[in-house]
């Protein structure tokens, strides 16, 4: 396999890169805590370490150092397509280059030689009662597959440390490969009463899951290589990233840390904003009966933050301008469905709410982030079904995740245990710091 080939020749170089850093530097300091830090979500605390993705807060995500335009510039494309192969991307993540055409096919051909998702996996989900939510399902049936994991079993039978890259290599490219069918499984059966057609061998990983969930047109692939790829990473603090790193610290599989990270990304603060974001869209179309004025719309966004509720889509942990994934989602929609109902009104809310923020002057961004804008486009080919959003966003996560997770392990990284202290404690260090000496 090429890119295990690729990996294997990459490993060594970073070995040494970091052993020397932590050998020679290891007591330089790269940041000091306080105690609105301890106590504040530890927002900013720089503790954390990808060489996958970067989000610089008034810029926004660079994947292995390239900006989304320049990632849809020089990703390879299927034959007349304008947003690239999704293998193309994992093979940047992963392998930190700019794959050739033949290199993205190779990752499009092993998904496609993987992709089968036994017929229990379904059953489990299916036989969860139906108003279950479609994360929970998501989740469960990634735990379903765990058995099958290339890794805890090769662990079982006793494996050398240097070799855990491997079949968390192979893991990685077994759960990306099954995880669209997963999805389309509880689509289908969940919103359409049916069962999804098996994948079409003739068919890019991003066309594949449009015609799983039987929308199998030009656009919806476009949207779907297009949404994978934007969701596939956002550096290693978010919540659903850093919880797979945290568990998979321990040496559990991909399986296993990849169901927990999609269990945080079910908070309506991570990706459940996606949903709550085009219910509140719903909600003012329903209110105003369509598209209200901007006056309309100002009083509304007013109405939500004096009831103690945040508006969905808009804020961030990092970013401090507008989320480049909202932009490039934004574009798609001016191309493709200018005069959809739903678009103009997300356009009136980037046009009205930030301002209304900012007045209000709590938010430290009040930008919009890419749930913001995710849902109409998914509204508008007919996925309607806003529970199901953030399963969308789950599927592009863990491209970025595993393979974070791939060179956690072949890096050495140990478990994930910071020091907690009591608040007394924390007390006895602010007396000490304030007292004169
Ligand atoms: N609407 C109303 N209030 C907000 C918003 C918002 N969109 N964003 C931040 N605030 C409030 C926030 O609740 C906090 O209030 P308080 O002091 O009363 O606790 C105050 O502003 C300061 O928060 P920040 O430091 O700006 O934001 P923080 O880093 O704590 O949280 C988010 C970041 C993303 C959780 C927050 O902006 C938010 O709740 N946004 C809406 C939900 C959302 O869109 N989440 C998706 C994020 C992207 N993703 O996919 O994960
Ligand atoms: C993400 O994509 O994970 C979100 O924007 C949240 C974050 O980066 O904190």
């Amino acid at each position: 396999m090429k890119i295990k080939d690729k990996f294997a020749e990459k490993v060594p170089e970073w070995r040494e890169r970091v052993r020397k850093l932590v050998k020679d530097y290891g007591d330089v300091k790269v940041d000091e805590v306080t105690i609105s830090q301890v106590y504040g979500g530890m927002r900013n605390i720089k503790s954390l370490v990808t060489d996958i993705s970067y989000v610089d807060p008034n810029e926004g995500i660079r994947f292995r150092g390239y900006t989304i335009p320049e990632v849809l510039e020089k990703l390879p494309k299927p034959p007349g397509a304008k947003y690239p192969y999704v293998g193309g991307l994992y093979y940047l993540l992963l392998i930190g280059e700019i794959p050739t055409e033949e290199d993205a096919l190779e990752v499009e051909q092993e998904w496609k030689e993987r992709n089968d998702v036994p017929e229990y996996v379904c059953g489990v989900i299916n036989r969860m009662p139906d108003d279950t939510h479609p994360i929970p399902q998501f989740s469960q049936g990634i735990l379903a597959l765990q058995r099958n994991s290339k890794f805890a079993k090769r662990y079982q039978e006793g494996m050398n440390r240097d070799e855990y890259w491997e079949p968390m290599l192979e893991d990685s490219l077994d759960l990306t490969a099954k995880v669209t069918s997963i999805a389309a499984c509880i689509y289908r059966h969940k919103y359409k009463g049916d069962e999804a057609p098996p994948p079409d061998p003739n068919l890019d990983y991003g066309a594949n899951f449009a015609h799983m969930v039987g929308i199998p047109t030009k656009e919806y692939e476009e949207l779907s290589r297009l949404y994978f790829l934007l969701h596939s990473d956002h550096e290693s603090g978010n919540v659903s990233a850093h919880t797979a790193h945290l568990v998979a610290s321990a040496l559990s599989d991909i399986y296993f840390s990849f169901s927990a990270a999609m269990n945080g990304l079910a908070g309506p603060l991570h990706g459940l904003a996606n949903q709550e974001s085009l219910r509140w869209l719903m909600d003012v179309l329903e209110k105003f009966n369509g598209v209200p004025s901007k006056e309309e719309l100002e009083g509304f966004a007013w109405d939500t933050l004096n009831s103690g509720l945040v508006i969905p889509g808009y804020g961030h942990g990092v970013l401090r301008k507008t989320d480049p994934r909202f932009s490039t989602l934004l574009e798609f929609g001016k191309q493709y469905m200018p005069d959809d109902k739903l678009f103009k009104l997300a356009n009136l809310v980037y046009d009205v709410v930030p301002q209304v923020l900012m007045e209000q002057g709590k938010a430290k961004d009040p930008w919009p982030n890419v749930d913001a804008i995710s849902g109409v486009l998914q509204y508008h080919y007919g996925v309607k079904e806003f529970d199901f959003y953030t399963v969308l966003f789950g599927i592009g996560r863990l491209l970025g995740v595993s393979a974070n997770i791939v060179w956690a392990r072949a890096l050495g990284q140990p478990l994930e245990r910071p020091k907690s202290l009591t608040t007394q404690m924390l007390e006895e260090i602010a007396i000490q710091a304030k007292e004169p000496a």
